[in-house]
């Protein structure tokens, strides 16, 4: 008895901790997400299955593109929305105010169902860093989230009609040089457009991030001296905007 306690104790205060999206308003439709803690079968979302609300810690894994496993799920939808449309993610809890928020998408070669997200190439269109501040006592990004647990972003109005991933990744800083990074990825299918994608100079594989970004993830943002910074550049490439 006292065992059992202890077994479900400890999955609650897992689930308390952290965060994950397991919700999306997709030009003002809302759709149900993924929901780690419930039983997979039956599932049948936009979102790309994940398995908790647990932090990716390696930058290299294969879990960094779209989380633990990031593969499509049997039940997997897509939500079609117009070029130019905005994507609310709604996180069910988040926890942690230091970090910049990215949003990022991808197209599909064909259907997104059947696309790796490790096969594809990744455009920044979202970011907040550092918004006021120094790094060690600012305001971050990752501090709006946990305020309203909503993240917006605009599908540029400029973008080819397809089928894309959209990832949302909070990179959380609290921790000296151990980064945890929480992505997670849903499908759409975007319709009218402008018939333009980004340029090489905005697009990164994942998993990983160039060795310049390196200082934005391996960082101790509560360093002596640390009060000075003030400036921070998020990683990655440029957000893309239509241009
Ligand atoms: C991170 O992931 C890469 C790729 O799977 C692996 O080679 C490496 O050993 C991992 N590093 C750690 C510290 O687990
Ligand atoms: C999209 O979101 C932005 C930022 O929240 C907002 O200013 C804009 O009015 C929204 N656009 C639409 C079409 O809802
Ligand atoms: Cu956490």
């Amino acid at each position: 008895m006292k065992s059992l306690a202890f077994i479900v104790a400890a999955f609650v205060t897992r689930a308390l901790a952290h965060g994950g999206v397991t919700s999306y308003v997709v030009d003002g439709t809302p759709y149900t997400g993924w929901q780690p803690y419930n039983s997979p079968t039956g599932q049948s979302t936009i979102e790309r299955p994940y398995s908790s609300y647990d932090p990716i810690l390696n930058v290299s894994a294969s879990t960094f593109s779209c989380n633990n496993n990031g593969a499509s799920g049997g039940g997997q939808k897509s939500a079609t929305i117009r070029a130019g449309a905005n994507v609310t993610a709604k996180w069910s809890q988040w926890t942690h105010a230091q970090g910049p928020v990215m949003v990022y998408m991808a197209k599909c070669p064909g259907s997104c169902t059947s696309a790796n997200s490790n096969d594809l190439s990744w455009f920044k269109i979202y970011e907040r860093g550092l918004l006021s501040g120094n790094i060690a006592n600012g305001a971050w990004g990752l501090g709006e989230v946990m305020k309203t647990l909503l993240v917006t972003s605009t599908i540029p109005a400029a973008l080819a009609a397809g089928e894309y991933l959209i990832r949302h990744e909070l990179l959380a800083l609290h921790q000296a040089n151990t980064p945890q990074f929480y992505p997670e990825c849903a499908q759409l299918v975007v319709t009218g457009g402008g018939g333009k994608t980004p340029g090489d100079q905005y697009l990164i594989k994942f998993p990983g991030y160039p060795p310049l970004d390196r200082q934005s993830i391996y960082i101790d943002i509560y360093c002596f001296g640390c009060g000075g910074i003030i400036t921070y550049k998020v990683p990655g490439p440029p957000v893309w905007n239509g241009q």
